[in-house]
C-alpha cells in the first residue's frame, strides 16, 4: 500500500502581486500530479491549504479540478482536510473543497472524520485555531480510539506543533496520540520528517518558495512531496523533489563594486529558462536609494521577474527596503515616511498593505493581513504570504463574491 502526501499548495496565491507567480504555483501543482500518477500510488493525502483563500478564483479551482480529474482517471482518490488558509472564520461557511466531492475528493471534516481505504484507517481534523484547543484534543482522542480497530492508520492534521515551531503552535508533541502509523501534517512550509510513536511524522512542506524565509530549507531539502509505503513494520518515506518553476537568487553585493557585482550576477541569470526572483542586499550604501534602484532596474529589469533590494547604509545598522521607486510624494509615501520611525520594515509593509485594503473598503482582507502579520512575526516558520513590494505592482483582484456565497449556501 503506497500513497502520496502533499500539503500547502496555496493555489491562487499571487506572490508579490505577480500573475507569473500565481501561474508558477499552478505549474508546479501540475508537475506534482504528473509525479503522483507516475508513482502509481493507491491514494493521495492533502494536509490542508490546498487553496490560498477560502474563496479561490476560477483559475485556482480549475487547476485543482483538472488535477483531480487526472488522478480520478488513473484510479487514484484524494483525501483532504481544510487548512487555515482555505477555511473561513465563520463556522457555518462552506470550504471550497466541497465543490469537488462529486469529482472524487474525499473531504475529511469534523462530521466525516475518517475513511477506510482497503483496511487502512485515514482519520483527520481540519485546521483548528489555537483558541479552540480543547476541541482539537477531544477530536484527537476520538480518532485515536477509532484507529485502534485497524491494522494501519493515518492521522491527517494541519497544525503547528511545539517541537517544530517556537511560538504560535496549537499542539504540543505530547498531545498527539501515539498509536498511528503515519502522521500526515501540513501548515509548516519547511520539510520535516520525524519518528513519532510507532511510526513516522512528516510535514511535506509547500511546493514552492512562498516566503523568503523558506529559502534555506529549499536549498537544503528542495520542494516536493513524499511517497509513503505502508507495507513494512514502519512506514517507508521517499522524498520526491519537484523542481520549482523559477529560481530564487539571494545575493549580497557591495555598493562600492556595484557595476561589477551586477555584471557577474547578470552572467549567472542570463542562462535561466525563466526569469528569477532576485533578493539583493546592497552593502555600504551612502547615497539616495532611488538612484541605486534606477541602476539596478536598468541592469536587471529584462533578466528578472522581480528584484527585491535591501539597502544597508554606511552609517546605520537599520535595513530599509524601498517600498516605492516612483519618487512621488503621495499619501502612501507620507505614510511610509512616518512608519519608518518604528525602524521595522515589517511595520512599514503592514501599514502600506492596510492602507491599500482599507482605502478600498476591503475590511475582510485587512483583517486577514493583520492576522498574517501576527503569524509571520511571532511565528518564524509558518508562512503564509509575503506582501512586500519593492515596486508598484498591479492590485490583487479579489471579486466581491459574498452574494454568490449566500446563494450557494441557500442552494445547498
Ligand atoms: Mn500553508
Amino acid at each position: 500500500m503506497k500513497f502520496a502526501h502533499l500539503a500547502d499548495s496555496h493555489l491562487g496565491f499571487r506572490q508579490y502581486g505577480l500573475q507569473e507567480r500565481e501561474n508558477d504555483l499552478y505549474e508546479v501543482f501540475d508537475k506534482i500530479i504528473d509525479k503522483i500518477i507516475e508513482e502509481d500510488v493507491d491514494f493521495v493525502i492533502h494536509s490542508g491549504d490546498l487553496f490560498e483563500t477560502a474563496k479561490p478564483s476560477p483559475k485556482a479551482l480549475l487547476t485543482f479540478q483538472k488535477g483531480l480529474l487526472r488522478l480520478k482517471g488513473a484510479g487514484i482518490p484524494m483525501y483532504a482536510i481544510v487548512g487555515n488558509h482555505d477555511s473561513l472564520l465563520s463556522k457555518a461557511a462552506i470550504p471550497p473543497q466541497v465543490l469537488f466531492k462529486k469529482f472524487g475528493l474525499k473531504v475529511i471534516s469534523l462530521i466525516n472524520s475518517y475513511y477506510i481505504h482497503d483496511g487502512v484507517f485515514i482519520g483527520g481534523i481540519p485546521h483548528i485555531r489555537p483558541s479552540e484547543d480543547k476541541k482539537l484534543k477531544s477530536a484527537l482522542a476520538n480518532l485515536s480510539l477509532k484507529a485502534e480497530n485497524y491494522d494501519k492508520s493515518i492521522l491527517v492534521l494541519h497544525q503547528g506543533i511545539d517541537k517544530y515551531i517556537n511560538v504560535n503552535y496549537e499542539l504540543e508533541i505530547g498531545d498527539l496520540p501515539d498509536n498511528f502509523d503515519y502522521y500526515a501534517l501540513g501548515h509548516l512550509h519547511n520539510y520535516i520528517e520525524d519518528d513519532f510513536g510507532k511510526g513516522k511524522l512528516v510535514y511535506p512542506g509547500s511546493p514552492d518558495i512562498l516566503r523568503t524565509n523558506e529559502y534555506n530549507d529549499y536549498v537544503k531539502n528542495g520542494k516536493g512531496l513524499v511517497i509513503v509505503d505502508l507495507d513494512g513494520p514502519k512506514p517507508n518515506i521517499k522524498r520526491i523533489p519537484i523542481p520549482i518553476s523559477r529560481e530564487f537568487i539571494n545575493r549580497t553585493i557591495d555598493y562600492n563594486n556595484l557595476q561589477n557585482d551586477l555584471k557577474s550576477l547578470k552572467q549567472i541569470i542570463e542562462g535561466f529558462e525563466k526569469k528569477p526572483i532576485v533578493n539583493l542586499t546592497i552593502l555600504n550604501v551612502d547615497r539616495q536609494v532611488k538612484d541605486i534602484h534606477e541602476i539596478i532596474n536598468s541592469e536587471l529589469d529584462d533578466l528578472t521577474l522581480m528584484v527585491r533590494p535591501i539597502f544597508k547604509f554606511n552609517d546605520e545598522d537599520d535595513e530599509i527596503e524601498l517600498i516605492s521607486s516612483s519618487g512621488k510624494l503621495g499619501p502612501k509615501e507620507l505614510l511610509v515616511d512616518k512608519l519608518k520611525d518604528f525602524g521595522n520594515e515589517n511595520i512599514v509593509r503592514l501599514g502600506v498593505d492596510l492602507y491599500g485594503t482599507l482605502s478600498l473598503n476591503r475590511s475582510e482582507d485587512a483583517f486577514d493581513l493583520a492576522e498574517k502579520y501576527f503569524e509571520n512575526n511571532f511565528n518564524s516558520m509558518v508562512i503564509d504570504r509575503d506582501k512586500s513590494k519593492t515596486k508598484p505592482t498591479e492590485k490583487e483582484e479579489k471579486p466581491e463574491d459574498n452574494d454568490l456565497q449566500i446563494t450557494f449556501k441557500e442552494a445547498l
